[in-house]
């Protein structure tokens, strides 16, 4: 039999020659001065090598977990590839995710390992050991920490583990309309199929140079675009942290690049974008959140590129796409495109009948691509899928004649802020927790640089008064800062239906205009 190891696909595509350059920083840890690293193909080899005899070392039984939150680095990407190298499954962190966050997920995935920035050793390790982790390693994105110093006395030999297709390769937590969030499992299959899909569908080819501006913590930057690059043994030039106009300055040595709308509108406003600091690209890549059609033609007159949109998500990885060959169709601004090789899409109304073609309902996928189920929640799994074993995304759209797939609108309860996602629920449970808080309701609301930012609507218990700026900065010691609200408005009581839901819609129509410039 085969090994299925996703890493030995990415490996497989490695150049003959591992001397040439892998990975170059354009950027470096913040307020230090910088000078750019160049990483071969060979340093990559040999340093999961030497991770991944790390972890094999600690005698881990099979199926550990290995959760990380790190700064992004090019060392932080060498754990992720190691993790997959042993055996093991991969489970990342956003940096922005508080205490409380983090005791959840290590309290639920009960990972055999966690790696944390140095910085956060105190109350990581904390958290970590409570639950019953023996192994915290850290590592900091200038290359320090206990990983790496272990690291450097394994071998630099390493057989990649032995894995088959429907073995797990890593979980990512996502939340649903209600309750916690849960670990999406995602199989080596399910990641290796994907990245030779969208290598082939997007036109990957010799020379190809990826400009890596996104974080290693979700599927765009983590599969999408690492994949893609590894796969095709192309150069990434790295960012740790995004900069629109460093980003314009290297156009003219890439040819690829992936974003969210954010940073779509963040270049837009540079006085550097032009058709010539473009003339060497050859694809700019949309996703994660909806790219306003504005944006899509803005992008096309000022460099002359028309951007490819595509849908994906953390439970299906990507799953629909704009065409890359003009031979398949335009890319059309509003839409996500075609169904990609191999996937199912439908759309199914309320009773789960087919929608006519053009006709709205809820969308539906089935494929390799579709993940084995949440973490230790079978029941939750369960009503995710069709009793045909479709999963129901949560997304609202239609298909229309020609086969393009346009989201609409979305069922589940969910703010997507720069490319982040946000569950009101979530939000809310926090806010009403606080001391005097009768009720709150979250909402999202038109913002123009994160395409939606978060807005809270609070009601005080009888007798208390609340202050909105000292709720704002309570929430930020307890959730991440993008879940933040924007603005906190504190009102005397929420509006409501004959059934007594409070009435979001009206709350979104009443503060559309908060953010406009
Ligand atoms: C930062 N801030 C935000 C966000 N990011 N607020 C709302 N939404 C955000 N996304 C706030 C911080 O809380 C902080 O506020 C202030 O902005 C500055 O923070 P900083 O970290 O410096 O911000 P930034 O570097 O400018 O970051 C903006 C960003 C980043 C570059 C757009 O959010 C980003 O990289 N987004 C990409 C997310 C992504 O990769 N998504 C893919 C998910 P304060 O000062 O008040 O504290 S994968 C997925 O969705 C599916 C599968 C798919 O299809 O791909
Ligand atoms: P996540 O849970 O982070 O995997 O986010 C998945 C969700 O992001 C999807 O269910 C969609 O709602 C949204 N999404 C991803 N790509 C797009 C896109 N191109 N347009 C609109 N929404 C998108």
């Amino acid at each position: 039999m085969t090994n299925q190891n996703l890493f030995a696909a990415l490996r497989a595509g490695f150049p003959a020659d591992l001397d040439t350059v892998a990975i170059e920083t354009a950027d470096g840890p913040a307020g230090t001065a910088f000078t750019p690293l160049y990483y071969t193909w060979r340093d990559l080899d040999r340093a999961t090598a030497m991770i991944a005899n790390l972890l094999a070392g600690l005698k881990l039984p099979a199926g550990s977990r290995v959760a990380v939150q790190t700064e992004k680095s090019v060392e932080a990407l060498m754990l992720y590839l190691a993790v997959l190298r042993a055996g093991y499954v991969y489970l990342p962190l956003n940096t922005a995710y508080q205490a409380s966050e983090i005791e959840y997920f290590i309290g639920n995935a009960e990972p055999a390992v966690v790696v944390c920035s140095p910085k956060n050793f105190s109350w990581v390790s904390r958290i970590a050991f409570k639950a019953g982790t023996r192994n915290v390693f850290t590592l900091g994105d200038d290359r320090a920490g206990s990983l790496l110093e272990r690291a450097a006395h394994c071998s630099d030999q390493h057989a990649p583990a032995f894995a088959q297709d429907g073995d797990l390769a890593a979980i990512l937590y996502t939340s649903g309309t209600t309750g916690r969030s849960k670990g999406a499992m995602l199989s080596h299959g399910n990641l290796a199929q994907n990245a030779l899909v969208l290598k082939d569908y997007w036109g990957w080819k010799p020379g190809d140079v990826l400009i890596h501006a996104l974080p290693i913590f979700h599927v765009h930057g983590l599969f999408v675009a690492s994949h893609a690059a590894l796969l095709n043994g192309s150069r990434m030039i790295w960012f740790g942290r995004y900069d629109p106009k460093a980003t314009i300055a290297r156009f003219k040595e890439a040819t690829v690049f992936m974003g969210v709308p954010t940073l779509y509108v963040r270049m837009l406003a540079e006085a550097a974008l032009s058709p010539e600091a473009c003339a060497h690209m050859r694809l700019f890549i949309s996703g994660s959140a909806p790219l306003l059609t504005e944006t899509f033609n803005d992008w096309r007159s000022r460099t002359g590129h028309t951007i490819l949109e595509r849908y994906g998500m953390s439970e299906t990885v990507m799953l629909t796409s704009n065409p890359c060959d003009a031979r398949l169709g335009e890319r059309r601004g509003g839409t996500v495109g075609f169904p990609l090789p191999g996937v199912g899409v439908r759309v199914r109304d309320d009773q789960g009948r087919p929608c006519p073609t053009g006709d709205i309902g809820g969308i539906e996928v089935s494929g390799p691509n579709v993940f084995a189920g949440y973490w230790r929640m079978p029941e939750k799994t369960k009503e995710e899928f069709t009793s045909d074993g479709w999963f129901k995304t949560g997304d609202v759209g239609r298909i229309d004649e020609r086969g393009y797939v346009t989201i609409v609108g979305r069922s589940k309860d969910l703010i997507i802020s720069g490319g982040y996602n946000v569950y009101p629920a979530e939000i809310e449970s926090t806010i009403n927790d606080l001391p005097g808080v009768a009720e709150s309701a979250v909402i999202g609301v038109p913002h123009p640089d994160f395409g939606e930012g978060v807005v809270a609507v609070v009601v005080a218990k009888p007798g208390a008064r609340l202050d909105g700026p000292a709720i704002v900065a309570e929430l930020k010691g307890k959730i991440a800062n993008f879940k933040v609200p924007k603005h906190l408005f504190v009102v005397p009581d929420l509006p409501r239906n004959a059934m007594g839901k409070v009435q979001k819609n009206l709350l979104r129509e009443q503060h559309q205009a908060l953010f406009a410039q």
